[in-house]
């Protein structure tokens, strides 16, 4: 029984991981989140009140920070600005809460000498060629193109860094794109689902050529809790389910599965410095920890996902009409 202090987690990644720890263990949590547009009280509701409490506040705040570092055994750290989209028009808030609240946990978890686990993207790595056969691995050069994965990346240097210099008892996951309940409209999956359930024909970038790595929410938790459980310390463990697909063809089967013909799409201005693909290789996580991805059918899931935002509207319908004028400015 562990007592878990998990930021950022009412956003999207962060309330599945909670939902899945509290059903699955005897472990008790605490969430430290700003609620900024992304995060959403809404996402936490039913969680047992004996083991789980909501603290709103900023991981920057080094005051509030300390206080519940000391309180806790181990810092599961989600909380980030995470929208490419959003990093290409405002990178300041990326810097913010990617880079100083990352300092801020870490300096914390030293003083304290708590286990760290920080949670990080594919992104770090750059992208790879349509046919390249090799994927990302542990050992692949960083190589971030915009400003959301840069600050990601920087994140990840200043826990490296921290362990090597402080000790800092800390891991590091990179994982690939998830999909799942509780994400946000403005995200691909959520954004094309809704769009239809709206009457508004999905928005591809580009050509839609793009290929991204898909996996479960739940597979991710999983992987997580593997790493907090049995992961050595100063290692970083990728985490991908085999789930490459390209934009174009999630397209056609959100289209299909919600029964519209698989070419009412339009094509739309593509994303500036667009990375063209992410594949993880995540053989390290596999065979030291033994994990592996429960949801392997991403037909079933999409499905699963499209049932989920149809039976919860009332959960993205306040986002819908703001996020889709933002992308409406943008050409997008
Ligand atoms: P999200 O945007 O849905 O949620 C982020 C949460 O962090 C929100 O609840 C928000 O209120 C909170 N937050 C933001 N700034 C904060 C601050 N300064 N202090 C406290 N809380 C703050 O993001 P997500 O998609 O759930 O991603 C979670 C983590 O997983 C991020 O670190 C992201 O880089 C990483 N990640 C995401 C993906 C993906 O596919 N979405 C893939 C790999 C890694
Ligand atoms: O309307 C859209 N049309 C479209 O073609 C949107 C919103 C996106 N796209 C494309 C861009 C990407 O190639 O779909 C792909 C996925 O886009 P996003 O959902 O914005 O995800 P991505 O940029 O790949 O980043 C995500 O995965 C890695 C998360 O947002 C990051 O937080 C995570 O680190």
């Amino acid at each position: 029984m562990q007592k878990l202090l998990v930021t950022g987690g009412a956003g999207f990644i962060g309330s599945n991981f909670v939902h899945y720890v509290l059903e699955r263990t005897e472990d008790s949590v605490t969430v430290l989140d700003k609620l900024t547009y992304a995060g959403n009280l809404e996402s936490l509701s039913g969680l047992p009140e004996d083991r789980f409490r909501f603290v709103q506040g900023d991981i920057a705040d080094a005051g509030l920070v300390d206080q519940l570092v000391a309180d806790c055994d181990v810092v599961v750290h989600y909380a980030a600005e995470s929208h490419n989209d959003n990093s290409l028009h405002d990178p300041r808030p990326f810097l913010d809460t990617n880079i100083i609240g990352t300092y801020t946990l870490i300096e914390a978890a030293r003083k304290h000498g708590k286990r760290f686990h920080h949670i990080s993207t594919d992104e770090v790595y750059g992208d790879l060629e349509l046919d390249d056969p090799e994927r990302f691995t542990e050992s692949t050069p960083y190589n971030p193109s915009s400003p959301y994965s840069s600050t990601k990346a920087g994140s990840d240097l200043l826990v490296r860094a921290w362990v090597r210099s402080f000790g800092l008892q800390a891991t590091i996951s990179n994982c690939s794109n998830n999909y799942g309940p509780y994400q946000h409209v403005e995200k691909f999956i959520p954004r094309q689902i809704t769009n239809v359930i709206d009457g508004i024909r999905p928005k591809l970038y580009g050509k839609g050529e793009n290929v991204r790595d898909w996996i479960h929410a739940n597979d991710h938790s999983s992987a997580v809790l593997a790493i907090i459980e049995k992961g050595r310390i100063g290692e970083t463990y990728l985490i991908g389910a085999d789930g490459e697909k390209n934009n174009k063809d999630v397209v056609e089967l959100i289209l299909k599965h919600m029964g519209e013909s698989p070419d009412a799409y339009d094509h739309v201005v593509d994303r500036p410095g667009h990375d063209l693909r992410y594949a993880i290789d995540s053989t390290k996580l596999r065979d030291e920890l033994g994990w592996q991805p429960e949801y392997s059918n991403f037909d079933a899931g999409i499905e699963a996902t499209i049932a989920w935002y149809r039976d919860n509207e009332s959960w993205w319908r306040p986002q819908k009409a703001a996020t889709e004028a933002k992308y409406k400015e943008q050409g997008q």
